[in-house]
């Protein structure tokens, strides 16, 4: 018999392109029919079959609260009933813009966008603008969003395809990207001997979560700050994904780095569509109508969707929450590690705040290199095991997962039964 999901995914097919808006959900990394979700609660999902998941992927990042908490949706309710949208100033947008700048220290001005996308491609167009160059540097597997300029050996569903570098770019427009390796200080140093004056800016996850989770080498991010400040490059902090996830002030507060400019998304729209560029005044005063740099936005601070932002950073900000959530990430990863030794199968994972990595090789890899040896095969089985078993994790072998505060001992207790099972499958 047919499932919904199934009959969902053959008429979205035919008027959506692959039946997703967006390429990863389309499960053509893991294979098999991408489950059509009907509603949400906490840290569970629902499927159009009505079957319950534990959902480890919350949207790709924003639902750190878990889905549908009272509070958010009650703002929600509260904003669309004033208003859904005004294309003007509004007052929740200075309460966002001033709660962004309480907690990230190093941005003394901020603008808000739609997408983390909209995001990083602003700030890569603000820093060409403020220092009159045209290079920029991004890390192979790191993933910004679908811009031009940074679909250039990219992370995310770029990579969960094999097409890092997007057909559509323009040679002449890829060619002003130098894309280097992810903790690799020595390319750093060499790269910006030889053209650190043409350089406008270095664009890195300072925690990479799009080549499955990477942390930052001792050195790296410093690395990039000294030389950025040296040369004059803006240094810019893609925290769309690490933003309130690996600390309340973002990775860069977890590591002590400070940033001229950060791009922000997922968590501050709470599951909404919010993004968010902001750093230096010194260089967001070249940002139009105060400078020359050029960005607009129809919804760009849009009321429902900051009241979704609003809501969820009040609770982000909330005394032990960001303790709590990183205890209950850091139990999925030491039981996931402690069943997969009983099953004798090749795994490791590791956790840094609210995110987490899963990999089938014998230790977290330290780079792309060492992601690319992971086993691929063996984790689609694994996610189809956890799948059939009630447990969905981001359904590509390069992707990050997250655990929210709506967690607790009974899903991971459920989610480490399902894979006690899983391994022993594989
Ligand atoms: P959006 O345009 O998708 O809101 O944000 C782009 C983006 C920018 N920077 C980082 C570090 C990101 O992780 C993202 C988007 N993340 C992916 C998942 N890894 C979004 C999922 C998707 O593409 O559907």
């Amino acid at each position: 018999m047919t499932s919904r999901n199934e009959s969902l995914f053959a008429r979205a097919r035919e008027h959506i392109p692959a039946g997703v808006n967006s390429p990863v959900r389309a499960f053509r990394a893991v294979g098999g029919t991408p489950l059509f979700f009907e509603r949400a609660s906490g840290p569970y999902l629902w499927d159009a079959d009505g079957k319950r998941y534990i959902d480890y992927l919350g949207s790709w990042g924003p639902m750190v609260l878990g889905h549908t908490h009272v509070d958010v949706v009650e703002a929600v309710q509260a904003a669309a009933a004033k208003a859904l949208s005004f294309g003007a100033p509004t007052e929740s947008e200075i309460e966002l813009a001033e709660a962004i700048c309480r907690l990230l220290p190093s941005v003394e001005m901020v603008r808000l966008v739609s997408s983390g996308t909209e995001a990083t491609m602003s700030a890569i167009r603000l820093a060409r603008g403020h220092t009159a160059r045209s290079l920029i540097v991004k890390f192979e597997g790191c993933y910004h969003g679908h811009a031009d300029s940074l679909l250039v050996k990219a992370g995310s569903g770029a990579l969960t395809f094999g097409n890092p570098s997007s057909a559509g770019v323009p040679p002449e427009t890829a060619a002003h990207t130098l894309v280097l390796d992810f903790n690799n200080i020595d390319q750093i140093e060499k790269t910006f001997a030889a053209c650190g004056a043409q350089i406008a800016c270095v664009i890195v996850e300072p925690v990479a979560g799009n080549m499955n989770l990477v942390l930052p080498k001792p050195g790296f991010l410093e690395s990039l700050r000294e030389h950025c400040t040296r040369h004059g490059a803006v240094l810019i902090f893609d925290e769309v994904m690490t933003g309130f996830r690996v600390a309340l002030g973002g990775a860069q507060a977890r590591y002590g780095i400070r940033p001229d400019l950060t791009t922000l998304g997922k968590v501050i729209g709470g599951g909404l569509p919010v993004g968010a560029f902001g750093g230096k005044r010194e260089i967001m005063e070249k940002i139009a109508p105060l400078g020359p740099v050029y960005q607009a936005g129809t919804l760009s601070g849009n009321p429902v969707a900051v009241a979704a932002g609003l809501a969820t950073l009040r609770l982000v900000e909330e005394k032990d929450f960001q303790l709590k959530i990183e205890k209950t990430t850091q139990s999925l990863v030491d039981g996931l590690m402690a069943e997969a030794r009983k099953a004798k199968v090749i795994f490791s994972a590791q956790s840094i705040g609210s995110m987490f990595g899963l990999y089938f090789r014998a230790a977290p890899p330290t780079s792309f290199a060492e992601v690319m040896q992971c086993d691929k095969d063996r984790f689609n089985k694994f996610f189809h095991g956890m799948l059939a078993r009630g447990v969905y994790l981001a359904p590509s072998a390069y992707e990050a997962g997250f655990v929210s505060a709506a967690h607790g001992p009974t899903e991971i207790d459920a989610t480490l039964a399902a894979a006690r099972e899983a391994f022993a499958a594989l």
